[in-house]
């Protein structure tokens, strides 16, 4: 029986632990009106950039058996002193965001005491790894599929050291990702059919960091894609489609073909420019199972305008073909006056307020790293990775209005559209009771959410 080598892979939660899973602790009223979601402990998906590793795992390495585990300290608190007890692991692998950061060295801190090797990748670190390798752990900048067993020789052999490690491919979407299942518990996730049919984004929104850490779109392949649907529960959750833009992938049609064919329920995201000019492919996604479709908005009156796009029609094309549309705004790009972003907020409100958007992301602008909202407020950061949230307070000091001021504009326009009669206004676009309640619920976490981030 070959000595074992263990890997545990950690997910960290970001911002305070505390408030890892409250938003999402089921009412008393929500477990009787929707007991199907009162079992579900968060509104998260499991960390699909943690199962791309396991799937990349060898089962032995230099005569060494690989015995992997992946945690997720959103949904199940982790605790260092674990590590005392029992059997410690050899290697502890890191995802981090940049709102995770502190915690990701945290537990980094607390490995490298104990004698672990630390490797650390993910989104964050790959744009930021001078601040990873502060660490003292090893960093991985870009994907990790193709590096990772080189990463688990080095480790295996006691030599991973404290640098960054590349692979400068593009060619490491191959492979049919190991099911969640096997990881996770389902009742944890809103679902654990996650599903990427793609990376990458041609485009480059301000306020994202998709197109550098990931480039322009690759699609994988189909094959690989059904495979991974073929092996979805349907009592696992509806599939979340994560790419940014699904329509891009080129068979995109021949995947929804699929999830339609397996019966099940799907989310997707779009870029407004692209499902704007395909509309065979909005009937299709209707057709074939998709629930909802998640559009970004940025021409509204008074915003900066970046496309011709009719928000209008297009919204009405969502709903004809049987989808709810879930729509995300980012208020403060660039560095508006108080009147410019009351001016911006304002136009938000008339807009869902007009088209009942039932489903909606109000954030207000992050500067993540690798962002061009980062370059310009780089200098006036004033508040830790830990603070980051689109929905919470601003973590910069803005130019033209006081911290005080954009804060308020931004919890007012939370406030007024979250308030009930708002939200029962908004949920008069939505036919079917259980939508309806599921929405209200939604509208109802999302409040509190933000309540949460203005009361600290
Ligand atoms: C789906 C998604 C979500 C989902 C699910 C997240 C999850 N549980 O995985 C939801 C909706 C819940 C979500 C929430 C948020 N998200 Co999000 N999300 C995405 C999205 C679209 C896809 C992520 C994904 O699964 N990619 C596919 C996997 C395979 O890629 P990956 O995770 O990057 O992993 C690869 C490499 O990074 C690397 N790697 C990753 N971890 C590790 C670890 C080791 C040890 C190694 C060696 C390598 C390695 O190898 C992997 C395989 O190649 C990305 C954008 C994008 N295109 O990536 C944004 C993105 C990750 N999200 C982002 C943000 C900001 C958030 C939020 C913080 C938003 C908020 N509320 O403020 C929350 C925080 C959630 C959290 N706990 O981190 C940012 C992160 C930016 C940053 N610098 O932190 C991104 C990059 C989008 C953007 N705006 O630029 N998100
Ligand atoms: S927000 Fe969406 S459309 Fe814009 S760059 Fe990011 S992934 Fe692309």
């Amino acid at each position: 029986m070959p000595e074992q080598f263990k890997v545990e892979l950690i997910f960290p939660v970001e911002r305070k632990v505390e408030h890892h899973i409250e938003a999402s602790q089921p009412s008393i009223i929500r477990q009787v009106l929707l007991p199907q979601h009162a079992k579900k402990r968060s509104m998260s998906t499991p960390p699909l950039g943690l199962l791309r590793l396991a799937t990349f795992t060898p089962e032995e390495v230099e005569g060494r058996k690989i015995v992997l585990s992946i945690r997720d300290d959103v949904v199940n608190q982790i605790h260092p002193q674990e590590w005392d007890k029992g059997t410690k692991p050899d290697l502890v692998g890191i995802s981090c965001t940049t709102a995770a950061s502190e915690r990701a060295a945290y537990l980094t801190a607390e490995a490298l005491r104990r004698d672990i090797q630390v490797v650390m990748g993910g989104p964050h670190t790959s744009v930021d790894t001078d601040s990873a390798l502060e660490t003292g752990a090893a960093v991985v900048k870009g994907p990790g599929e193709l590096i990772w067993p080189e990463i688990l020789h080095s480790a295996v052999n006691g030599g991973l050291k404290n640098q960054v490690y590349e692979k400068k491919e593009s060619n490491h979407l191959g492979g049919t990702t190991l099911p969640p299942r096997s990881f996770f518990n389902a009742e944890d996730y809103f679902s654990t059919n996650i599903l990427s049919a793609g990376e990458g984004c041609p485009y480059q929104c301000p306020f994202c960091s998709t197109k550098l850490v990931k480039g322009a779109y690759q699609g994988r392949d189909v094959k690989d894609v059904s495979a991974e649907i073929d092996q979805f529960q349907h009592d696992d959750g509806m599939v979340i489609v994560t790419d940014d833009n699904f329509f891009m992938h080129p068979n995109v049609g021949d995947i929804m073909e699929h999830l339609g064919k397996k019966g099940h329920t799907w989310y997707a995201s779009a870029s407004s420019k692209l499902a704007d000019k395909k509309p065979d492919l909005i009937r299709l996604a209707g057709k074939n199972g998709c629930r909802s479709l998640f559009l970004g908005i940025d021409n509204l009156e008074g915003l900066p305008k970046n496309n011709n796009v009719d928000y209008g029609r297009l919204i009405e094309r969502i709903r004809q073909c049987g989808m709810t549309p879930a729509i995300g705004f980012v208020l403060g790009l660039g560095d508006p006056t108080k009147e410019g972003l009351q001016e911006e907020a304002d136009s938000i409100k008339r807009f869902i307020t007009k088209f009942r958007i039932a489903m909606v992301h109000l954030s207000s602008s992050v500067p993540y790293p690798g962002t061009q909202e980062y370059q310009l407020k780089k200098d006036r950061i004033n508040k830790p990775p830990s603070q980051y949230d689109t929905q919470g307070q601003v973590v910069y000091r803005p130019k033209h209005l006081s911290a005080e001021e954009f804060n308020e504009i931004y919890f007012r326009l939370c406030k007024d559209l979250y308030a009930i009669p708002n939200i029962l206004w908004r949920l008069s676009s939505i036919p079917g009771m259980r939508e309806k309640m599921e929405l209200f619920f939604y509208n109802l976490s999302r409040w509190r959410h933000v309540k949460n981030n203005f009361q600290k």
